[in-house]
């Protein structure tokens, strides 16, 4: 059974390394959002990429869920004596993803292939997939600063500010990377990982052709909600701060249609409508996998899912 995954940051990372934990990688491909990319201090940085693949490599910071256990900061900590901008933590391992991706990008070398290069050095032999090799970066539009690129929203502004839409700036020109679509087709059944629909999950979804692909497959989606309240990140107040109340309900109406099936936690299953009801298969389980046991429960959890629908 071939399983493509869509995945943004650190909650859906963490789905896809239970899913990499029992499925061979000729059957689990995770295509990956890269709307946070930006250039800092003239390096190409692919948070999400990173993410996923120091995750699925096992050295990912587990208390932050990005850069890499037990980094150091020396160079970051350097870097600020001169009074270099410090709000985004760079550290001196993490800094070697950092300047070996720049240094291949400008060789002419492209993000997917430079990405299955780092995966296989780090161990990974699934296949991580940026869901484009163009540039395509998100922006938000907020009440306070006007539109900020999306790091500096998330991190410099700790996502405070009050979102009033996204733009996601070169989508329409972008082509879906080069083994995405196939991927997609490929694929018996397609995981939309626990990330943050608005800002993870919709760039993938806005390239070109991806949305009617997926249509057309099985596509299963475990909620990035739990009782009110996002897991990690700004999810629940994102759904406010466009008038909806933050729940699995926000997330199955927000994906319009395109889910056949949502894992929630028990305690939400009171706010599904009976129109969802009637139209997708709600399925009531613990979400919450903190720890590798519970990623490989859940995962198994949506492959028997999936089972019983093919
Ligand atoms: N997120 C933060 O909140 N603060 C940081 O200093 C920070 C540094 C950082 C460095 C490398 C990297 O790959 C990710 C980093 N992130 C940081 C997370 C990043 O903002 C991601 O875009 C989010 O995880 C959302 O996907």
């Amino acid at each position: 059974m071939k399983i493509a995954a869509l995945a943004g940051g650190v909650g859906g990372a963490k789905l896809a390394q239970g899913l990499a934990e029992i499925l061979n990688p000729a059957d689990l491909s995770i295509i990956v959002n890269t709307g946070d990319d930006f250039e800092h201090f003239g390096l190409y940085i692919s948070p999400d990429v990173d993410t996923v693949c120091y995750t699925l490599a096992g050295i990912a910071n587990p208390d932050t869920g990005w850069g890499i256990a037990a980094d150091t900061f020396q160079t970051f900590t350097a870097l600020t004596r001169f009074g270099a901008p410090n709000w985004f933590k760079l550290g001196d391992i993490d800094l070697a993803t950092h300047l070996e991706r720049t240094r291949l990008l400008d060789q002419g070398e492209s993000l997917t292939n430079i990405t299955h290069h780092m995966c296989r050095k780090l161990g990974v032999t699934h296949s991580v997939l940026p869901m484009t090799d163009e540039r395509v970066s998100t922006w938000v539009d907020t009440e306070e600063f006007g539109i900020l690129p999306f790091q500096e929203y998330f991190v410099k502004y700790r996502f405070e500010p009050k979102c009033k839409s996204f733009l996601f700036k070169g989508i329409d020109e972008a082509e879906p990377g080069e083994q995405v679509l196939e991927t997609l087709i490929g694929s018996d059944a397609v995981v939309i990982c626990p990330s943050n629909p608005f800002v993870s999950i919709d760039p993938i979804l806005a390239l070109k052709g991806v949305r009617e692909t997926i249509k057309r497959k099985f596509v299963l989606c475990v909620s990035p909600i739990i009782g009110g309240n996002a897991i990690k990140g700004p999810l629940a107040k994102m759904f406010l701060e466009f008038g909806y109340q933050p729940s699995p309900q926000a997330v199955i109406d927000h994906y319009q249609g395109l889910v056949d099936c949502i894992l929630i936690d028990p305690d939400d299953n009171g706010e599904i409508s009976s129109e969802a009801r009637s139209s997708i298969m709600i399925h009531e389980t613990e979400i919450l996998i903190p720890d590798i046991a519970g990623r490989v429960r859940l995962a198994k959890e949506i492959l028997d899912l999936i089972r019983i629908q093919l």
